[in-house]
């Protein structure tokens, strides 16, 4: 293994170290209930209509295949757009059917239409769920409006002290959050084995599952392994 190849590995197993391997589809799971409310975020009232729970299609895999996954629903609302704006309305999506209570995703039901017959509106995230989405909501013209949901789960990793949603967690000592340290001294410092001209052990390498070097340690007891990333 050359150099470059080590460090674009230590590059890859870095981030997979922050994100979790497979983060986007790790978190990306459903099916996830989802209606349109009465009221708005993050409290939103009664459903007055329920949607298609949102879902990963299962299926043959085609493409680039580290595509982002996406969970998606589309439904038929027995309400007319113009009647849907015309009060206070929001999309709200949960967890789980077991987890009705904890809202992971929710947008407010307004804005400027994309054309006389269609809105689009942004899903935040709720709960530290790391999913936000789209929901496009189109007029049928009859009464009727058909309203396509799109989840995505989080590219960037937690906000500093931002919670995770219920059953998933992440080790404090393990946590790869923005500005934290490895540990104080570690040796991704400059003049440790990472720079140029610096030797990595042979065979050795940074991929998950693999030390730095044997005896090298990024702090007591962890690792780069993956029971040091984020919990899906
Ligand atoms: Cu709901």
């Amino acid at each position: 293994m050359n150099r470059r190849s080590l460090l674009l590995g230590a590059t890859l197993a870095l981030t997979a170290s922050a994100f979790g391997p497979g983060a986007l589809a790790a978190h990306v799971v459903g099916p996830y209930p989802a209606h349109v409310h009465v009221g708005v975020c993050p409290t939103p009232g009664d459903v007055i209509a329920p949607l298609t729970d949102v879902v990963v299609p299962v299926g043959d895999m085609m493409g680039v295949a580290t595509a982002n996954v996406v969970a998606s629903s589309v439904s038929s609302v027995p309400l007319a757009l113009a009647d849907i704006v015309a009060g206070e309305h929001s999309v709200n999506i949960h967890q789980s059917a077991d987890a009705m209570d904890v809202y992971v995703a929710c947008g407010d039901i307004g804005g400027v239409m994309t054309s006389d017959t269609d809105l689009a509106i942004g899903l935040a995230e709720l709960n530290g769920s790391r999913l936000s989405g789209v929901a496009w909501l189109h007029d049928n013209g009859d009464g009727t409006t058909a309203v396509s949901v799109f989840l995505i789960g989080a590219s960037t990793p937690p906000a500093p002290g931002a919670s995770m949603a219920p059953g998933a967690s992440m080790a404090p000592a393990e946590s790869m959050m923005p500005g934290a340290s490895m540990m104080p001294g570690a040796s991704m410092m400059p003049g440790a084995s990472m720079m140029p001209g610096a030797s990595m052990m042979p065979g050795a390498s940074m991929m998950p599952g693999a030390s730095m070097m044997p005896g090298a340690s990024m702090m007591p007891g962890a690792s780069m392994m993956p029971e040091a990333s984020v919990a899906p």
